[in-house]
């Protein structure tokens, strides 16, 4: 009874295991998928709903990034899909009387589950700590016209501008992302973090150096027409279930596919597409190569596959390497250098799957390298990343058919709110189109991540902290430093549809300000609104809701916005901030003149479908970075050391989850159920330590600083994973993460490879 749930919470954390499973999606899903939908929408609204998630005159999926392809589906949603729906269009509502019957205090007590599961918050909510009159201060409601009031109130209290942050997290449409960036640079800050520090940053990073475009190359029908396809570091039986689909046809065409992770995750090895009904029954064997890493040991594999492919005569695309590329002198030598001994070690593969890989990478013109948070969230991130270029420039898979580089996003937004200005550290050329249609002087110094944002709050430096969207406080690192910077803020702002953990933890005062989702019905007075979105492979297209929002009081996330700019900026403002409220065209014509790729945006989105934004090394074999050609690199390889005892955790999601938002507590295709206290072990490794499967464990982590961080009372469950790896699910686990061990370059937290002790549990 190691683990307890919080107090007062009806949520038991009871975990029942039993075996993995070996196919994704098919029947079983269907099943969930709708009972799911109907606990939270009842028939009617189900049905209404789930028919237009992804359709041409309906709205995105607040699920994943994965792209529509152009023959759609009536269905084209997966169970996840369809779980995230849900979660916004639920019937439960929290209104005032909610806030009254549960200070704070007790919404701290909650799990992030039950204060998910209390509904969709229907009113504007204000709590001044410091304005109780006797006992504990409550949120109270109050108008939106006091909300904005006491925002413009303490942001001009400060001393800079760069005492506010800004922080978007990537469900957030493009219009609405466009104007808070606007705003917060009118304003006078760069101070813009966003959920993508945390998650696709390395691949922005290392996109940006080698190929000189952050995002990825290819398009879905590249996939389809693929050769091969590896798969690294990524869960898509869970977190992009139609990119099983995608497999599916690419594999019926021909193409073979390689899995590279510590875990046999179902949804690569089978799936069964509910699409079909041959599908639905047997299902297609997808992977071809498992190769089963040890966590942070895809750079060397990287690595020692560029070398093979450099030692077999007629491999490298010379006429695409001498016309293209740079740097390629020094990164052979490094590549060269690569040795077995070491790769073996680091990668816990053996030799004879790395050769297979490197016949299947020889045999296949057209590769595309697909992958997430496996390879995203360690400290050699950026240099793993890179080294997928080198292999793919050796290749001449970049701005081919059926090739490139493939990162496949998180939010469905995540990479539109990007584009459009959501960044801490802008182009010098984006402020410069900024400045010139708008007149006003951007600062051009650069603002703060997510992590420096933790910082600059634990260490006073910043006061108030506005969020558009997410759940700031559960999904950062190191929650206790994280929790208690916050509560150091004067003020916290929350734009939110649903409940969770950062509407507890706050600021001496703090704002919720309820919003609409992607699947409301959105009504201005210019009329019905629709928004805009780019997937992961960056097609933009419109979104349109098409239900009665949760109450009359909401606000769009543009109206939020343009109704803050106007009572902090005032008339010093030329913006037409109005305007942009009524109608969000006109900020569309803005956004039109301000970011490429975006001319003639309101004509262009009009058309079914919406379309696909310019991407020079994919369209045009043209390389924008500062040599001007596709850069090779050669950093040093590196792998996560570990001490003598201890194991390598990696923080992932389940299967009834969406990132901080936990729909249930079963993560089905691994055969966890009813909890989520669990961390998988190698059943060897689990032995070693007197660990029986079922025993309970506190998860102790060990920082180079000699610091140590304990998360308690885990069971044990004796999985195939690679030896010396463990797993755990986030956001539980971020209390292990130190705020300090983040990715070379691109500082995102690396939660994927975080040094951790068993230690049996106390009350075990
Ligand atoms: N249903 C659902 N969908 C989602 C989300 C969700 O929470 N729920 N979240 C969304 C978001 S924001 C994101 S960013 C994506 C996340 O999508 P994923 O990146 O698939 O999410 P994770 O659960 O973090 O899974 C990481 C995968 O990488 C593997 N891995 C871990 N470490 C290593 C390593 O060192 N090397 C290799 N090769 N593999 C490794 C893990 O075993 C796991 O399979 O999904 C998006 N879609
Ligand atoms: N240890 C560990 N930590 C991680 C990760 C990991 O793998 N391991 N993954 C990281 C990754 S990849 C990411 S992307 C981040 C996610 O970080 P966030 O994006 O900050 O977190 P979410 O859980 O996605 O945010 C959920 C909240 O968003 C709000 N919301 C939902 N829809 C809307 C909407 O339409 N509008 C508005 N305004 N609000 C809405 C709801 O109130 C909901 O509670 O977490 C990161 N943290
Ligand atoms: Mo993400």
């Amino acid at each position: 009874m190691a683990s307890k749930p919080p107090q007062g919470d009806p949520v038991q954390d009871a975990p029942q295991v039993s075996a993995p499973q070996h196919a994704a999606a098919g029947l079983p899903a269907i099943g969930h998928t709708l009972r799911a939908a109907q606990r939270q929408m009842g028939v009617r609204r189900t049905a209404r709903t789930l028919l237009k998630v992804n359709q041409k005159d309906g709205f995105d999926c607040p699920g994943c990034a994965w792209p529509e392809g152009d023959k759609r589906h009536v269905a084209e949603f997966c169970e996840n899909g369809a779980k995230a729906v849900a979660e916004e269009a639920t019937l439960r509502r929290v209104t005032p009387a909610f806030f009254a019957a549960h200070p704070p205090a007790d919404l701290a007590s909650r799990s992030g589950y039950w204060l998910g599961q209390q509904g969709r918050i229907t009113q504007p909510m204000l709590l001044d700590k410091g304005d109780a009159a006797a006992g504990e201060a409550r949120y109270e409601p109050v108008s939106w016209e006091r909300a904005f009031g006491i925002i413009a109130e303490e942001l001009r209290a400060l001393d800079s501008p760069d005492e506010a942050v800004f922080y978007t997290s990537g469900r957030t449409s493009n219009e609405a992302a466009f104007l808070l960036q606007l705003f917060a640079r009118e304003f006078g800050t760069n101070n813009l973090p966003d959920c993508s520090n945390m998650c696709h940053e390395s691949s922005g990073s290392a996109l940006t150096q080698t190929l000189g475009v952050g995002k990825g190359s290819v398009s879905l029908e590249d996939l389809h027409q693929a050769d091969l396809i590896i798969v690294a570091g990524q869960n898509p039986g869970t977190n992009h279930p139609r990119m099983l689909s995608a497999l599916e046809r690419a594999k019926a065409a021909g193409a073979k596919i390689v899995s590279v992770n510590p875990l046999p995750e179902a949804g690569l090895e089978r799936f069964k597409n509910p699409q079909t009904a041959r599908g639905l029954v047997k299902g297609a064997a997808l992977n071809d190569l498992f190769l089963q890493i040890r966590i942070g040991g895809d750079q060397a594999l990287f690595r020692m596959l560029n070398k093979l492919v450099l030692e077999t005569p007629g491999a490298v695309d010379e006429a695409f390497v001498q016309e293209h590329t740079h740097g390629f002198e020094a990164f052979a030598a490094a590549a060269g250098a690569a040795d077995w001994a070491e790769t073996l070690a680091a990668t816990g593969l053996d030799r004879s799957g790395i050769e297979r890989a490197l016949e299947m990478i020889l045999a296949s013109r057209r590769t595309v390298v697909c992958w997430a948070m496996g390879l995203t969230q360690h400290k050699h991130a950026v240099a793993t990343i890179r080294e997928v270029v080198n292999l793919l420039l050796l290749r001449g898979a970049i701005g081919r058919p059926g090739a490139g580089v493939c990162p496949v996003r998180g939010h469905s937004n995540v990479q539109g709110d990007r584009t459009m200005g959501i960044f801490e550290r802008p182009a010098p050329a984006f402020l410069d189109a900024l400045e010139k249609e708008f007149g006003f002087a951007p600062p051009r110094h650069h603002g703060l991540d997510v992590v420096r944002s933790i910082r600059a709050l634990r260490d006073g430096e910043a006061k108030v902290f506005f969020a558009m969207g997410g759940n700031f406080v559960a999904a950062t690192p190191d929650t206790e430093v994280t929790e208690a910077a916050m509560r150091r803020a004067r003020l916290t702002v929350q734009v939110s549809t649903k409940l969770n953990r950062s509407h507890a933890v706050t600021g001496a005062r703090a704002l919720i300000l309820p919003t609409l989702g992607r699947t409301d019905k959105d009504v201005q007075a210019a009329g019905r609104q629709f928004v805009t979105v780019e997937d992961s492979m960056g097609m933009v297209h419109a979104s349109r809701g098409n239900l009665t929002p949760a109450s009359p009081h909401l606000l769009s996330e543009p109206a939020i916005v343009a109704r803050m700019a106007r009572a902090v900026l005032g008339e010093s403002s030329a913006t037409p901030w109005e305007e942009f409220e009524n109608d969000y065209a006109v900020i569309r014509d803005r956004i039109s003149r301000v970011v490429p790729g975006f001319e003639d945006f309101n004509a262009r989105i009009a058309r079914p479908g919406g379309f696909t934004l310019p991407h020079a090394p994919r369209d045009e074999r043209r390389f924008p970075t500062t040599t001007g050609k596709a850069n090779f690199t050669a950093a040093p390889v590196e792998c996560p050391q570990v001490p003598e005892g201890r194991l390598l955790l990696q923080t992932l999601r389940s299967h009834d989850q969406y990132n901080t938002t936990v729909y249930g507590l079963d993560d089905r295709y691994r055969g966890i159920r009813s909890g989520r206290r669990v961390v998988l072990v190698h059943p060897e490794d689990a032995r070693e330590r007197g660990l029986a499967d079922g025993a309970y464990a506190d998860l102790v982590s060990e920082w180079r600083d000699g610091t140590e961080r304990r998360a308690p009372g885990f069971r044990v469950v004796h999985y195939p994973t690679a030896r010396g790896c463990a797993a755990a699910y986030y956001p539980e686990t971020n209390v292990l993460v130190p705020l300090d061990s983040t990715a070379d370059t691109s500082n995102t937290p690396a939660s994927k490879s975080v040094v951790i002790r068993l230690e049996q549990s106390a009350s075990a």
